[in-house]
């Protein structure tokens, strides 16, 4: 039996390991084992110029796109000017994944933003990044308290959305690493979810556009998580 194969947006990075010291295109091996759990094969996507201009080129060949998280997305991407605190933005990776996620809800086929990536999603229908959330929230850190590591806080999902229908609970404990948020929501998008402690929008969809969910917690860092084995099983009920 064949197994649908989900796109992984990649990352572009200086990184160092053995004696390298250069910019690599990366992904942690969490959501690439998280797709293969599932049982759909993994590949991950350099943002790729041809591509941004011609998004089927990509989305042809994959059965469902995953934008992974990262950096903070170029708040030009928005038409906002930076913030001291907005690092490390990469304009050729937001360019890369706007394009492929809006071709991908125009073909219906299946989407899911992670993080950074559910923060493309809002901004992909025109929407808006809090670029700095401990400005607005008081600096709670709830939402990111160590560098290099997740923290735990608990959100609350909409009944009878996809967002429910992903994690399979109306509550759920999440892994957590994010400064940024949704400022103002993108066009046709709803909030499906929220962090039960400060109501922060955690989890956005796109009704009536098949599987087009972003959370912004982190489903490939808790093996208990549903989220990304959702979009496996939409992907391969567009290939069936
Ligand atoms: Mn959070």
């Amino acid at each position: 039996m064949s197994r649908p194969l989900i796109g992984i947006s990649a990352a572009v990075e200086r990184a160092r390991w053995a004696s390298w010291d250069v910019v690599v295109a990366l992904a942690p091996l969490t959501y690439a084992s998280a797709v293969q759990r599932a049982g759909a094969l993994a590949v991950i996507l350099p943002p790729d110029p041809a591509a941004t201009a011609d998004p089927d080129l990509v989305l042809d060949r994959i059965d469902g796109l995953l934008l992974a998280g990262g950096a903070d997305i170029d708040p030009a991407t928005y038409g906002a000017e930076p913030d001291p605190e907005t690092t490390g933005s990469r304009p050729e990776r937001d360019r890369f994944e706007v394009a492929l996620l809006r071709r991908a809800i125009e073909r219906g086929q299946p989407a899911l933003g992670v993080c950074r990536g559910m923060q493309i999603l809002n901004v992909a229908r025109g929407g808006t990044v809090e670029q700095h959330l401990p400005d607005r929230l008081g600096g709670s850190g709830r939402h990111r308290e160590v560098p290099g590591t997740f923290s735990d806080h608990e959100v609350r999902i909409a009944p009878g959305s996809l967002a429910a229908r992903a994690t399979g609970a109306e509550r759920a404990t999440v892994k957590s690493h994010h400064h940024q948020g949704i400022a103002e929501l993108g066009d046709g998008l709803v909030v499906s979810g929220r962090s039960s402690d400060d109501d922060l929008v955690e989890a956005i969809e796109l009704p009536g556009r098949g599987y087009a969910l972003g959370v912004l917690w982190h489903p490939e860092e808790d093996m208990e998580s549903r989220v990304i084995g959702s979009l496996v099983a939409a992907a391969e009920e567009a290939v069936a």
